[in-house]
């Protein structure tokens, strides 16, 4: 039941979004390239108040506000109104919902839902992974024959040189490499089987406490690219794939030098 409530609310959210209209009042956060609009702060507070409703007990930490309500409790919504926001800005239209729910950290309920092809991706601690209520899976492509995704951690200047280190390795060694803009839509193609890897050197729990147990729950691999399980207390990299490319792509990243 909380599942399927969760995930009406998330189709809501959505749809908050990909009716956006007028003017989006673009601002910038930490930087140039680290953009929030009217509709990540309007999205964000409908969802605090919707999950707060449901579950009572449990804190809410999001994107648009570093507040973090309700730390120390054993149960936590851990939300990205609008992952790709940098998309919805120049209405790419590849942008999503993601919603997790942690206890004592660890990620046990993930919904993402991208409005604008009506699909959502859930999965549940030991109960499988979903997308609109049908089974998936990860590929079984190996190294050679796979197709990656890939974040550029445009807020960390600093990652520039390693990420496109890692990006000219893997591309030289795999198939071809692609960049969408979604960390939390990159970890549902990869559960998909759609794509075969995912790499990206910093992101922050919003973008990936959803997508990474839906990975898991799909029979694939996603942790630091040191191999760690992602925190949900601090910004970390981020490395997912099928069992057939994990060790290939946690070793590339050693060898750029990247964890
Ligand atoms: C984005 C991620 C993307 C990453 C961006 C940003 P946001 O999330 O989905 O993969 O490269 O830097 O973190 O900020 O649009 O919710």
């Amino acid at each position: 039941m909380l599942l399927s409530e969760i995930e009406k609310i998330a189709r809501l959210a959505g749809g908050l979004f990909l009716r956006a209209h007028g003017d989006k009042q673009v601002s910038e956060k930490s930087g140039r390239r680290d953009l929030v609009t009217r509709y990540d702060r309007e999205v964000q507070r409908y969802l605090e108040e919707a999950l707060s409703a449901l579950l009572p007990e449990a804190g809410f930490l999001g994107e648009e506000g570093e507040a973090h309500s309700g730390g120390g409790r054993e149960y936590c919504f851990v939300v990205d109104p609008i992952d790709g926001t940098t998309n919805f800005v120049k209405n790419l239209r590849h942008s999503a919902v993601s919603i997790a729910l942690t206890r004592n950290g660890e990620s046990v309920l993930g919904v993402i839902y991208n409005p604008y092809r009506d699909e959502l991706f859930r999965a549940t601690k030991g109960g499988g992974a979903f997308l609109n209520g049908s089974p998936i899976h990860v590929s079984d492509a190996p190294p050679e024959d796979a197709l990656v995704l890939l974040g550029m951690s445009p807020y960390y200047p600093e990652l520039t040189d390693g990420t496109f280190a890692l990006a000219r390795r893997l591309f030289d060694d795999c198939l071809d490499l692609r960049r969408g803009g979604s960390a939390a839509l990159d970890l549902c193609e990869i559960a998909a089987g759609n794509a075969d890897c995912y790499f990206e050197c910093r992101l922050s729990p919003w973008d990936y406490a959803a997508g990474g147990l839906i990975v898991r729950e799909a029979g694939g691999f996603a942790s630091d690219m040191t191999g760690a399980p992602l925190s949900v207390e601090r910004k970390c990299s981020v490395a997912a794939a099928n069992p057939g490319c994990y060790d290939f792509l946690l070793a590339a990243a050693r060898d750029c030098g990247l964890r």
